[in-house]
């Protein structure tokens, strides 16, 4: 039951001098919470939104309003407007982009509902509009893979090279399209031999992956030395384009080079086979840390306004197995059955 309902009644009952104590003890345990979901766009998010709905479940004292925003953000205004009528104990938003949210993060504010951010990061005018963020570190994801994909060419021998790069980008204006892209472009802008051939939205899916990697090609596909793509399933469809229009994929040279992002099972499954040379991960399994923020909440304990969650990067072979960072290294692991048998999702 909501709890504001069933605090209401229970003062209403005890005002009455009835003992709804039993009632309102099984109800008021139940935490109610609104999700808002991005949509079901790739094979990450079908990762996150287990996670979520299995931790949120009836059986651990939860009922989870669940919405599905299929990418757009007015649907998501929309679902939380509802939780709101439905004066739900929280709200988790998972942003579809940064920025539009002001306005209904206040009417949330306003009648006193906590918002917690999944994901994707939110831009607003005042960060008291939520309450805690947990989430990847997007342009670091970027910055890795970078890096790796300087080690790997320059033990390749191919350092001094003129290199052509083709970028795959998210969704814009999401947050991981926003990082990574930074990440992308502050390594292209530090290699003078580096040059970015192409920079278009795949929209984090396979078909239009797919579709932009064969306009790419049809314009230059004999210059094309590193396709970076900005998750799993845009990898997927850029590899299917460039098999088709005839050019192979691999880190040796005469291939083009595909990189990736999110480190699903099917990603490693190709990482493992070579056809993705690195696949640095953006961990799904957020579930476990909302909750935990969520019975800090409710235990009256302080939360962090934002919570960075820690993540590895995985190759198809050790030519490379570690980078560093910002003084930080971090290892790229070579890819293995065992491993990925042995992943969560
Ligand atoms: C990253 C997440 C991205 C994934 C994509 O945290 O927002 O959205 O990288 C997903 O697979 O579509």
């Amino acid at each position: 039951m909501k709890k504001k309902m069933v605090t209401a009644l229970l003062a209403v009952s005890m005002l009455a001098g009835l003992s709804a104590v039993n009632v309102m003890a099984a109800d008021d345990d139940t935490i109610t919470v609104g999700f808002s979901q991005v949509g079901a766009e790739s094979d990450w998010r079908t990762a996150n939104t287990e996670s979520m709905k299995s931790t949120f479940s009836e059986d651990n004292g939860y009922e989870l309003i669940f919405d599905d925003a299929q990418q757009k953000q007015e649907n998501q205004l929309t679902a939380i407007r509802n939780f709101i009528q439905q004066e739900v104990d929280y709200i988790v938003l998972a942003p579809v982009t940064e920025t539009g949210w002001d306005t209904v993060l206040q009417e949330a504010k306003d009648a006193g509902i906590p918002v917690i951010i999944v994901d994707r990061m939110v831009d607003v005018s005042d960060d008291s509009l939520y309450t805690a963020w947990v989430g990847s570190n997007f342009k670091l994801e970027g910055q890795k893979a970078m890096a790796w994909l300087d080690a790997y060419l320059e033990a390749k021998g191919r350092g001094d090279e003129e290199i052509n790069l083709v970028d795959i980008q998210g969704t814009i204006g999401a947050s991981a399209q926003i990082g990574r892209t930074e990440g992308f472009d502050e390594a292209v802008e530090a290699h003078d031999n580096w040059t970015t051939l192409a920079q278009q939205s795949g929209e984090f899916t396979q078909a239009k992956g797919q579709e932009v990697m064969e306009s790419i090609l049809k314009q230059s596909g004999d210059d094309i030395d590193v396709v970076y793509c900005e998750n799993d399933n845009e990898a997927f469809g850029a590899i299917d384009a460039i098999k088709a229009a005839g050019y192979e994929v691999g880190g040796e040279e005469g291939q083009i080079l595909v990189m990736s992002f999110d480190t699903t099972n099917a990603g490693l499954t190709q990482t493992l086979s070579g056809e993705i040379t690195c696949d640095t991960e953006c961990n799904p399994l957020h579930g476990p840390r909302v909750e935990e923020i969520i019975q800090k909440l409710e235990a009256g304990e302080d939360v962090d306004k934002q919570a960075f969650v820690d993540e590895v990067a995985f190759a198809s072979d050790d030519t490379v197995t570690k980078v560093t960072i910002d003084g930080t290294d971090y290892d790229i692991t070579p890819i293995t059955q065992e491993i990925i048998d042995g992943r969560a999702y």
